[in-house]
């Protein structure tokens, strides 16, 4: 199995009573399909139905009998007795056991086409679960609006950070070839309720907005139609001038303006369900309205209008960072954003990363979160491993989502999660979404590690309802895409649920952050002081000197704790309630700070590395343990996969020790074996060709 069918592999059924079970509730079928989304959604039905049961329900137009499965909308059933509920909204679905005509049916059904494909693909999934089908009643709808997936791929398919392979969209043949790829990964998304994508990098190319790359994007969104996904474009500001010969791309100039406005035409007369733009402005080099002078608001309200009449939006994005705070990078984006609260269009929805810093293994949550009650706020996370061993480490990425969902900004008081703000609980005018920014490659299981297919799949179920649980998704994803074999899914489930938090100990415990080698952020690198800006370098966030370690962000420090709520502020500002997890985030502490476990800071920061590399180690030998209750060429790839984690896991636990050691002064705890080379041996490691930034070059090696 070399797991391209993802978690769609739709499995035999094994147990042979619950198999038998199944067909006998499954015998007939009122399906009729005239639109693409029903066609595909039937085919989906019948393909899920074969492969696990190989069976093929009886078509009928008319209840002839019990164990009918009824599928449609009130339109395509309206020759049915059946009163429809109405509150599910246009993407929600039921599936219900029923009556009609005194027989016992199960229908799944929903307001609109595309959400009678989620109703059938989650019906699928309680077979793929095994779970009873006989007395059915869930109802579900999507908890915001624009669940999209970032897709960071460049035209010539590279993808910036991209560690599966080269980018599934082949330019260069579309929009004559339709890859089988691009329907498989429609399928794939709309099975999660994934409902747009972002094809290209948000380090745009204005090429993709040329006539000849609106129709092979076209293509694509010829595709994705038929599953409810709507194609985006990351678009380079200063388009106007590069693509149309402008002198400027002047946000306030009326002949930009119109620029942008008849490209909005152009796009919708080829893409009518355009979903509209992704915009990185002012950041990294990129262009944007400061460079005219201007602001994010007057940028991103002048792509609004061009997009409103089509009803289109912009995500704007937060992810804004120079020279310009001296201090702390972490607080500029609240600085340039939050005055602008409420001065934003209504189709602008503000895409702010889930963390005031990068995609850090551990961040604090967002400040901004919460700190602007009248402008949609549009979580990012990052699905990619760019921060996270790329693909090569086991990491499961939905504690990381909730942990930041779940945490209280108090900007409502207690009770006011990211969840409920994004959710758009405290302001109920406002568009709501959530961003991942892809995992997925040419490689042929899609994301490089087997288990990483599981990030996309957690994120889009907590796109849909960002409240779900990390270990409810873990264990689905495991059924769906293994095996129920509990003696499996249990200690995997247990090795998912972990994972991260293993990752965090072997490379930035206690609140550490950004020390991974420059720019490819490929291993450890926390002695980098020599990039290009002191902010991409890793001893401005550390700190560490003879004295101790971290950055100090309380009002004797960079204050960037003034941006949250007094609470939070409060809370995390005190060395003393500040949880161990953001210690480093927010103090600089000395080696010999007493810990809540009664270690020493230093001997806590020692412990963390080598509890973390240990258990990867453990983890590769609960694994060793399963061979057997998968297919063999899945289970041999991630044990290998396993034993160069580990290995990494060690290289980053000894280096990190040693550098640290070399201010602290302070052994290593005894007992624990010690490292294997000096500090300069991994000082001087070469990763040659890592995969990193790809296809652009505002950042070099
Ligand atoms: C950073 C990546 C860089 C991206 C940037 C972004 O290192 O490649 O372009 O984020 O989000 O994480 O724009």
């Amino acid at each position: 199995d070399n797991g391209y069918k993802l978690w769609l592999e739709y499995h035999k059924v094994s147990n042979r009573q619950l198999a038998g079970v199944y067909r006998q509730q499954l015998q007939y079928m009122v399906f009729p399909a005239s639109s693409n989304p029903l066609k595909a959604a039937k085919a989906e039905f019948l393909m899920g139905l074969d492969g696990m049961l190989s069976v093929k329900p009886t078509e009928v137009t008319n209840i002839v009998s019990g164990q009918t499965i009824v599928v449609g909308t009130p339109k395509s059933l309206n020759a049915l007795p059946i009163s429809f509920p109405d509150s599910i909204g246009n993407e929600g679905y039921l599936i219900k056991t029923i009556f009609i005509n005194k027989k016992q049916c199960t229908l799944i059904t929903a307001n609109t086409d595309v959400g009678v494909l989620y109703g059938v693909f989650n019906f699928l999934k309680l077979i793929q679960t095994n779970q009873t089908i006989s007395k059915l009643s869930v109802a579900d709808h999507p908890r915001l609006m624009y669940r999209v997936l970032d897709h960071w791929d460049n035209l010539n398919r590279t993808v910036e950070r991209g560690y599966a392979g080269s980018s599934i969209w082949n330019w260069h043949k579309l929009p004559d070839i339709v890859d089988q790829r691009y329907i498989d990964y429609a399928r794939a998304n709309a099975s999660v309720g994934i409902n747009g994508a972002v094809v290209n990098n948000v380090n745009a190319d204005a090429l993709v907005l040329s006539p000849q790359y609106l129709l092979k994007v076209q293509a694509l969104a010829n595709v994705f139609r038929t599953y409810g996904i709507r194609i985006y474009l990351s678009i380079k500001f200063s388009s106007p001038v590069e693509l149309g010969g402008l002198k400027t791309a002047d946000p306030l100039e009326p002949e930009v303006k119109k620029w942008w406005a008849g490209k909005a035409d152009e796009i919708y007369n080829y893409i009518p369900d355009f979903g509209g733009f992704l915009v990185k402005a002012n950041s990294e080099g990129q262009p944007g309205p400061q460079s005219y002078g201007r602001t994010h608001a007057d940028g991103a309200n002048m792509l609004a209008d061009a997009l409103a009449p089509h009803h289109g939006i912009v995500m704007w994005r937060a992810f804004v960072y120079d020279n310009k705070v001296p201090d702390d990078r972490f607080k500029q984006a609240y600085n340039e954003f939050k005055p602008f609260d409420g001065k934003f269009k209504d189709n602008v929805i503000v895409q702010v990363k889930n963390g005031p810093i990068d995609f850090q293994p551990r961040e604090p949550f967002h400040p901004l979160f919460g700190a602007m009650p009248n402008t949609p706020l549009m979580m990012e996370f990052q699905l990619t491993q760019e921060y996270l061993g790329f693909s090569t480490h086991l990491v499961y990425e939905a504690p990381l989502f909730a942990e930041c969902l779940q945490a209280d900004s108090y900007r409502y008081g207690k009770g006011s999660t990211v969840s409920r703000v994004i959710k758009g609980d405290f302001n109920k005018k406002l568009i709501t979404g959530m961003a991942g920014v892809a995992n997925i490659g040419a490689d042929l299981n899609w994301c490089g590690h087997p288990f990483a297919q599981a990030n996309w799949y957690a994120f889009g179920r907590m796109a849909w309802n960002p409240d779900q649980s990390p270990a409810e998704i873990a264990a689905d994803w495991l059924g769906m895409t293994f095996t129920n074999d509990e003696s499996f899914v249990s200690p995997v489930k247990k090795i998912m649920l972990q994972s991260r938090e293993n990752t965090v100990n072997y490379m930035t415990p206690l609140g550490l952050h950004h020390i991974m080698g420059v720019s490819t952020h490929y291993g450890p690198g926390p002695w980098v002081d020599n990039a290009g800006r002191p902010d991409w370098n890793a001893t401005y966030y550390h700190r560490a000197d003879s004295a101790g370690i971290g950055f100090d962000r309380t009002a004797a420090g960079s204050n960037a704790l003034s941006q949250y709520a007094p609470e939070v502020k409060a809370d995390w500002g005190n060395m003393k309630s500040c949880p161990d997890e953001y210690l480093l985030w927010f103090h600089h502490l000395s080696w010999g700070y007493k810990m809540r476990s009664g270690r020493t800071l230093w001997d806590e920061l020692v412990w963390r590395y080598y509890t973390g590399a240990e258990s990867v180690k453990q983890m590769g030998l609960t694994w060793n343990k399963l061979q057997g209750k998968i297919d063999p060429e899945r289970f041999a790839e991630v044990k290998q996969l396993m034993q160069l984690q580990f290995k990494e896991a060690v290289t980053w636990r000894d280096a990190c020790v040693l550098y640290f050691q070399s201010f602290s002064r302070m052994p290593i705890a005894a007992g624990s074996p010690k490292p294997e080379h000096l500090l300069d041996y991994y000082k001087k490691l070469k990763f040659y060709y890592v995969p990193g930034i790809g296809g652009n070059n505002y950042m070099t090696n």
